[in-house]
């Protein structure tokens, strides 16, 4: 019999990689969707027909419980978050709610109704902030965001309800990964869809904040297949999953800009609406018990990345270009 797949998030960059690998995989895959006045369904256009999407909130207990209840999954991916860093110190209480409390009400509707599925909780590199490089499983976490605070307490819950109730919880501990999906709000892919609006003639520059924050940015396609592996273990665990490389925002600019053969010091300017209250200095994973019990390492490289993405704004604009 097929396995069965619940995936929260799933209209997401890291939900829709997902989709198609376990659609791939032969799963029955399901789907957590919010209610929206215009369907946000783009990044799973092409999986259409091969998911089963169900209508549910993280905000809303009810709508978690018959969504497991449908779904009777072997496997539970709890993707959906308030992800986006800056706007949780805009929207603290929302971020607390979706992004902390949303797991323990995915975890609560597990346990009522389908306690042997194994969950995956989305985890984040955010949780250690300012701490010593690289960072491991055992790095002791300091959130420097509402966004972080939130996602230590669901990390907490995810590894509570492992040694409360015996649940196969695990946490994945994922650092940055990027994509042509990635959303335009993040730091990526903002850079790459700027260089291609330059390129293209529709803008003039590009303003950004902090450039010498560092991050270890990988590529989101690799990154899912973790999160698969980390449910087939024997024991339920938490790891870290990330290149093992970092470079500064600046760098990614550099070559994005590089990419289209423009020099990024004619367009950038900093602007302080892009500065953060506290940011997050230097992010680096060490893989080293991935690697070891997982198998897993990353396929794609940093130059990779930022030419694939480069490349898919390009063409994005390439149809309105005001020089074709
Ligand atoms: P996205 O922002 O692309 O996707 C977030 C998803 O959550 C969307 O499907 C969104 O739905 C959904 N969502 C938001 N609020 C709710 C809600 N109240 N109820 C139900 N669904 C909701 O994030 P990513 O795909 O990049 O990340 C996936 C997860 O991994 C997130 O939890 C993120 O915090 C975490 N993470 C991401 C990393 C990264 O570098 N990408 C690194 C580490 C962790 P809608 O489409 O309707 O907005
Ligand atoms: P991050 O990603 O906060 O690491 O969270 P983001 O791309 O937003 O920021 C990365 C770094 O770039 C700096 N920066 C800017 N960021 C944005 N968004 N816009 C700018 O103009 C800009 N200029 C400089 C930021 O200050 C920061 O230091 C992402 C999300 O996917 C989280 O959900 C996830 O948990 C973490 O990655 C790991």
């Amino acid at each position: 019999m097929a396995k069965s797949a619940l995936i929260t998030g799933i209209t997401g960059q890291d939900g829709s990689y997902l989709a198609e690998l376990l659609v791939d995989k032969g799963y029955d895959v399901y789907g957590l969707v919010r209610r929206l006045s215009t369907p946000n369904t783009t990044r799973i256009e092409n999986i259409a027909d091969k998911v089963i999407l169900l209508e549910g909130d993280l905000t809303d207990q009810s709508s978690l419980n018959v969504a497991v209840q449908t779904a009777q999954p072997d496997e539970v991916y709890n993707l959906a978050a308030q992800s986006f860093v800056a706007t949780s110190w805009n929207q603290p209480v929302l971020t607390g709610d979706v992004t902390g409390l949303g797991t323990t009400r995915i975890l609560e509707a597990i346990r009522q109704f389908s306690p042997s599925a194994k969950m995956y909780q989305a985890s984040s590199s955010e949780m250690f902030g300012k701490a010593d490089v690289p960072q491991s499983e055992s790095t002791p976490f300091h959130p420097r965001s509402p966004y972080a605070v939130a996602k230590v307490y669901a990390y907490y819950a995810t590894v509570n309800y492992r040694e409360s109730y015996g649940m196969f919880c695990c946490n994945g501990i994922l650092f940055n990964h990027e994509s042509p999906r990635r959303g335009i709000e993040f730091v990526t892919r903002k850079i790459t869809d700027g260089v291609a609006r330059i390129y293209h003639g529709l803008s003039k520059e590009l303003r950004l904040g902090n450039l010498d924050a560092k991050r270890d940015w990988g590529f989101a396609g690799d990154y899912v297949k973790a999160m698969h592996l980390i449910l087939q273990q024997k024991d339920p665990d938490d790891f870290v999953i990330a290149t093992g490389e970092s470079h500064s925002v600046k760098e990614f600019v550099e070559l994005s800009f590089a990419e289209a053969g423009l020099d990024w010091k004619k367009y950038v300017t900093q602007d302080e609406r892009f500065m953060r209250p506290a940011d997050v200095p230097d992010l680096r994973g060490d893989i080293t018990k991935a690697k070891r019990k997982l198998g897993w390492e990353p396929d794609t490289k940093f130059n990779e990345l930022i030419r694939m993405m480069v490349k898919a704004d390009l063409e994005k604009y390439g149809k309105n270009s005001v020089f074709k």
